[in-house]
């Protein structure tokens, strides 16, 4: 934490990132670092590989995020980063040699890429970066506190979580009365589905499919067009289907574009999918994780129900697969 905030105040230029397909977290994350910086005169520029999707665009000081990777910035900042996978076309290796990396992060799985990993883990990045804030003696204005707010509802699907404590909710109340309108927050980040994201929920959750305690749904990429559906649509679905009683975990498959398999990682109370996700070249938490895998669906498919059940089971983890099986590392789904 010292050496993050020694960095940070002795830096000039900062550019700070998010990883790809952003949730709340990663974004909060993002605009909440970035306008604390700017209030200690810093130049920030910020950055997230891809766009960012309306439930997010609304957030104060959003219009600013762009998606270039780094150039002549002193210093780099990532946020809600787990491995260097998840900072897609915004990774520039000589750039990120060259300069300090301050790595800000919450999940258990964190590669600590960084020249200084601030890795805590709380059930949001939000959380890590309030503590920074803090330590930095930058007060908390409205537009840094909707911020990290939006952050913290998001990772604990407001306060849905096992993980949430008392810590969380204090948190949310220093938030609050630095301005933060929680009940604006949570309207848009749960009451404003588009109507693409409900037709692809109704098309993945009429074919939902079960074994040994595993629910799952698969996306295919007909399923996007005929639903006129981006990938953040499918956000929030592994949740949903985690809610069902009786299941141990819960697994969406999404095809993308490139005919790889993005799998979206539900556990329940209890278990950990963390390492498998880790086993097949992604990350997460030990109840939320994500892997991106080749495809096609039903070599996927039966790829990761194999881990996965035999992971809940309590079996021994699976080994890596033959080399070429897999992509690269980090491509974590929705965790
Ligand atoms: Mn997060």
């Amino acid at each position: 934490m010292d050496r993050a905030r020694q960095r940070l105040l002795a830096a000039r230029h900062v550019y700070i990132v998010c990883h790809i397909t952003p949730d709340g977290d990663a974004i909060g994350s993002l605009l909440g670092m970035g306008t604390a910086l700017q209030k200690l005169g810093k130049t920030c520029t910020l950055a997230c590989p891809d766009p960012l999707s309306a439930k997010l665009a609304f957030l104060p000081s959003a219009r600013q995020v762009i998606s270039d990777p780094p150039t002549d910035q002193d210093t780099i900042v990532t946020v809600d980063v787990s491995d260097i996978g998840r900072l897609g076309s915004a990774y520039v290796a000589e750039t990120f040699r060259s300069r300090p990396v301050i790595n800000i992060d919450h999940h258990v799985t964190n590669t600590r890429f960084g020249s200084i990993n601030l890795i805590r883990p709380l059930p949001s990045t939000a959380e890590v970066v309030l503590g920074l804030v803090r330590r930095l003696g930058v007060p908390l204005d409205t537009d840094i506190a909707s911020a990290l707010l939006m952050g913290l509802i998001t990772d604990t699907r407001c306060f849905r979580t096992g993980n949430v404590t008392t810590r969380q909710l204090r948190t949310a109340i220093a938030l609050m009365n630095a301005g933060a309108p929680l009940a604006d927050l949570t309207e848009h980040l749960f009451n404003c589905e588009p109507l693409s994201t409900v037709r692809l929920w109704g098309q993945a959750l009429a074919a939902v499919q079960t074994r040994d305690g595993v629910i799952w749904a698969e996306i295919s990429q007909e399923m996007m067009r005929r639903s006129a559906a981006t990938p953040s649509d499918a956000d929030g679905l592994s949740s949903f289907l985690a809610s069902t009683a009786g299941m141990d975990g819960a697994l969406v498959f999404r095809e993308q574009e490139d005919g790889r398999i993005e799998v979206s990682m539900r556990a329940g109370p209890g278990h950990d999918l963390s390492g498998v996700a880790v086993a097949l070249g992604g990350g997460g938490h030990a109840r939320a994780a994500g892997c991106t895998v080749d495809g096609p669906m039903n070599r996927a498919r039966v790829r990761v129900l194999d881990a996965v059940v035999n992971a809940l089971r309590g079996e021994a983890a699976p080994g890596r697969p033959e080399a070429g099986a897999l992509g690269p590392p980090g491509q974590a789904g929705g965790a």
